[in-house]
């Protein structure tokens, strides 16, 4: 196996929501994900009945100030301790950091008409930090982070007003950064809308007017389409030199077994995923998915100019997450699994975590190759990674050869789709430092190459320690993927 390509970006991706905490100083706002708690023992196969919220849970929340069952209000304290983190990050060689900007940081609620100057600082701060370090930043401008507020008074992207909001955001994000970050997403697995409507796009159900749930999240889904394509110009106009890219949560399903049947039913999951992508790549909607969506009563909030503002815009470059694949079948009775609140068929050929999520590195070679021949422009895988407990010795030590194990895997099978012609341009793995999971907000489903010494309830130092895996990634960054042959 030969090295990766030169100047490729090696690195690691976390979330503001997930890992800032600070949630209420400095002027920040209430985002959708500071109102989510702790639920450690949700039922991975019924995700969307634990994600539901109202108006009156939402404003409940919103006047709850205490921190304690809300961990995402808490994060790991990276608003204060980025310098010590990002200190590590460097010290592993990473090229690139993936971060996201909290747009209640800068609009606590989305409609002040100046940002907040604190939430600004914090930011120039922050890239400043790792362009100092070395690290370039990747910044994601939507990741599960609106402002409360926005749901409330608009249901969120339901409404078209949230548009404008938004690409004032942005436009502040490219005015104040735009020379410091060259490398931007849009929004975070834009795909989430439909699996999680309040997080994603802070759609309330019993907040939808006349329409229907279902007829609001497209809606919804419409207005960040148009918005990704009218902050990809914004991007180009504003920051030169830099890329834009889309996101989607990759979620490759094969067929059960060989019967007609379930290669069917596997291939319309994935025609329904790459549909996002689809629309962000190629600049419109797949005519067959406008057909399936009309044939089940559902209408998209077209307005004038938007068909040309998608086809104007696509995106420059395709990220997306990996972490497992399932199966899909037309038999009911067959044992399902979860991943990444989704849910598929068990494929008896491959092992779960201890979350249920299937571990499959030559799905992701797959992934990578079915995507480049599908685009043809070039691809970021920006999360990867294994959730999982960790146990810390007497002497403060960390062996986690487990996550060595997974992650050199999928990183062989990336480097097979590069030797097959795919242009793949970076690897950020999912939370290399432990943070706050998205779905339950649960650190002890750790990710990271260096621990943090907290528990679920926060309660502990928050030190931070190194794990086996942190020089073995080192490694494989310091001679650019070759050691992954050892
Ligand atoms: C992705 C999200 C991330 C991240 C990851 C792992 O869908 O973009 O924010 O958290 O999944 O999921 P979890 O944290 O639930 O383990």
């Amino acid at each position: 196996m030969s090295k990766f390509p030169d100047n490729f970006y090696w690195g690691g991706a976390i979330a503001a929501n997930q890992v800032e905490g600070a949630w209420n100083i400095d002027g920040k706002g209430a985002s959708v994900s500071d109102l989510m708690t702790y639920k450690p023992n949700i039922d991975v196969k019924n995700f969307a009945s634990h994600h539901q919220f109202t108006t009156r849970s939402v404003q409940d929340a919103m006047s709850d100030n205490s921190v304690e069952f809300y961990p995402k209000r808490r994060g790991i304290d990276f608003y204060h301790q980025y310098k010590n983190d990002i200190a590590l990050f460097a010290e592993m060689g990473f090229k690139v950091l993936r971060v996201s900007i909290a747009w209640t940081r800068l609009f606590p609620t989305g409609e002040e008409s100046e940002p907040n100057e604190a939430g600004i600082n914090f930011y120039h701060n922050l890239f400043d930090e790792l362009i100092r370090q070395g690290i370039e930043p990747l910044v994601t401008l939507h990741h599960y982070e609106m402002p409360a507020a926005l749901s409330l008074k608009y249901n969120g992207w339901q409404d078209r007003r949230v548009i404008s909001l938004f690409t004032r955001f942005c436009r502040t994000c490219f005015s104040e950064y735009g020379n410091k970050v060259k490398l931007w997403l849009t929004f975070n697995e834009v795909d989430s809308i439909i699996r999680h409507p309040f997080t994603t796009a802070g759609v309330l159900e019993d907040n939808c007017g006349d329409i229907s749930f279902e007829q609001a999240c497209y809606n919804a889904l419409h207005h960040q389409f148009v918005a990704s394509a009218l902050v990809t110009r914004l991007c180009h106009d504003m920051c030169k030199g830099a890329r834009i890219g889309c996101m989607l949560t990759k979620t490759m399903t094969y067929p059960y077994s060989s019967r007609p049947e379930d290669v069917a039913a596997s291939q319309l999951k994935n025609l329904n995923n790459m549909f996002y992508s689809d629309v962000q790549m190629h600049g419109r909607y797949p005519e067959m998915m406008l057909r399936m969506l009309a044939n089940r009563g559902i209408t998209l909030p077209f307005a004038e100019g938007d068909v040309q503002t998608l086809a104007d815009n696509p995106a420059d470059f395709l990220s997306f997450s990996y972490y497992m694949t399932r199966c899909e079948s037309d038999d009911p009775d067959l044992e399902r699994t979860p991943g990444n609140t989704t849910l598929g068929v068990k494929n008896p050929h491959l092992k779960s975590s201890e979350w249920g999520w299937q571990i499959d590195p030559i799905g992701l070679r797959v992934s990578l190759i079915e995507l480049y021949d599908r685009y043809r422009k070039p691809l970021f895988v920006v999360e990867n990674g294994l959730g999982t407990r960790d146990t810390v010795e007497p002497d403060g030590s960390i062996h986690d050869s487990y996550r060595i194990d997974y992650l050199r895997a999928h990183l062989r099978e990336a480097k097979k789709a590069i030797d097959s012609g795919v242009e793949l341009i970076g690897y950020t793995c999912w939370g290399p430092i432990d943070l706050i999971s998205a779905a339950n907000s649960q650190i002890t489903k750790r990710y990271g190459f260096i621990h943090v010494d907290l528990d679920d309830m926060g309660h502990g130092s928050g030190v931070r320690r190194k794990k086996d895996s942190f020089e073995w990634y080192k490694e494989v960054i310091r001679t650019n993927g070759a050691s992954l042959e050892q």
